[in-house]
């Protein structure tokens, strides 16, 4: 897959590692100077492998070859390029990457296809700053909720005022929108974030469909007091209420099939050791592959958490930030995915994706479909992600006899 001018896969993936918040590990939150320089490399890279490069009104990077004469409906290709915290390297950037590639292949051929190829490096996915996934790809649906912008994050800036200090207007965000008839379909490479593919032996899988998710911010607000003073009968404790909240999320869960939940974040105030916690906030994400379920699991969880809190005279406040439908892939993609991976020589395994992906939200615009990647172990969110050298030609290869092989609906 080597292109003469653009690094190789893997020394894309490891230049952009290199790009963080944090000089220990990665981290790269949505419109921060790092989100500013990895646009910057991308678009550099786009152009070295023929593609007209631009940013787009939400931060989004879009790299565009055209068809045998200009302006057709573009196959459009990629991933994200933001990071969760102490983050793995593979997670978003190796589809972003692998599709440059792929473009650089048919520029060394000369090839001009019946359609156009977009690659697209999506803003926030991980919705790491903001607490609201998945914003570049609705910008780019046409499904962005414009109350986002007054999300603010860990340090009260708000997301409008980080547009602005990052040079985009948010008046221009619709513009960030494509029409249905400009792009034909859009296929993400990703890595699995679990186990399967490697317990199958196999280097590469099709996604069936995405599983929904649904994420809540919970605050619990008690009474701060003396820590030697206040007998446990008389205390108004966050943490400990908390604490009983959290362990019933897990019973809540486990009675339910295919559903998981993950309090990721929690903060704990004031924060002394001799001060009874008076106030916490916590993250819930919650998983399931049947929308139903989920529901009736969130309304499960919102009926506990406020009985605990009446029993334990605290209050209880819920705010959801984000909410996902499960997402089917389009049975046309995955054929011709299907196809890719026959006319490639390997054999097609498919398989439903437990993580969230761009993919769910393209799927409001148009057809979708996906290529998960083996990682070891499965092990992501994690700096241990790691991908076998080998499966990354495979997911090149794959990816490359799935354009050239396309044939738009
Ligand atoms: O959380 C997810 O499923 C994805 O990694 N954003
Ligand atoms: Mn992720
Ligand atoms: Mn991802």
């Amino acid at each position: 897959m080597m292109s003469n001018n653009l690094p190789s896969i893997i020394e894309m993936i490891e230049t952009l590692a290199l790009i963080s918040e944090d000089k220990d590990f990665l981290t790269r939150r949505y419109l921060t100077s790092q989100h500013k320089k990895v646009n910057q490399l991308v678009a550099d890279w786009m152009s070295v492998a023929g593609m007209k490069a631009w940013q787009d009104p939400i931060g989004n990077i879009v790299g565009r070859y055209e068809g045998h004469e200009n302006g057709l409906p573009a196959l459009m290709l990629g991933s994200h390029l933001d990071t969760v915290v102490n983050a793995g390297k593979y997670d978003g950037m190796l589809g972003v990457v692998t599709a440059i590639h792929c473009v650089a292949s048919l520029q060394r051929q000369g090839k001009r296809l019946p359609f156009a190829v977009e690659v697209i490096g999506f803003a926030d996915e991980e919705g790491t700053r903001f607490k609201s996934t998945y914003l570049g790809s609705k910008a780019v649906a046409g499904t962005f909720d414009l109350d986002t912008l007054d999300r603010l994050d860990s340090d009260g800036i708000s997301m409008k005022e980080a547009l602005n200090t990052f040079g985009l207007d948010i008046k221009n965000i619709p513009q960030a929108a494509r029409s249905k008839n400009e792009i034909a379909a859009y296929v993400e490479l990703h890595i699995e974030q679990g186990p399967v593919l490697e317990d199958k032996n196999l280097a590469a899988g099709i996604v069936t469909e995405i599983a929904g998710a649904t994420r809540l911010s919970v605050e619990i607000v008690g009474k701060a007091g003396h820590a030697g003073t206040v007998p446990l009968n008389l205390r108004q404790d966050a943490l400990v209420t908390a604490s009983e909240c959290i362990v019933k999320l897990e019973k809540i869960a486990k009675a339910s099939a295919n559903t998981v939940v993950t309090v990721g974040e929690i903060l704990i105030k004031p924060g002394a050791s001799n001060v009874i916690p008076g106030n916490a906030q916590f993250t819930v994400d919650l998983r399931s592959t049947e929308n139903s379920v989920r529901t009736k699991v969130e309304n499960e969880i919102q009926q506990a958490l406020q009985e605990i809190c009446t029993k334990r005279k605290t209050k209880l406040i819920t705010t959801k930030t984000h909410s996902a439908e499960s997402t089917i892939c389009s049975k046309n993609v995955i054929n011709q995915l299907d196809d890719a991976f026959v006319k490639s020589g390997h054999p097609t395994y498919f398989l439903p994706s437990g993580a969230g992906h761009d993919t769910a939200a393209m799927s409001d615009l148009t057809e979708t479909g996906m290529i998960f990647l083996r990682c070891r172990e499965g092990i992501s969110h994690n700096p241990a992600e790691s991908v076998k050298m080998g499966d990354i030609e495979v997911g090149f290869q794959i990816m490359l006899k799935f354009i050239e092989n396309f044939k738009p609906l």
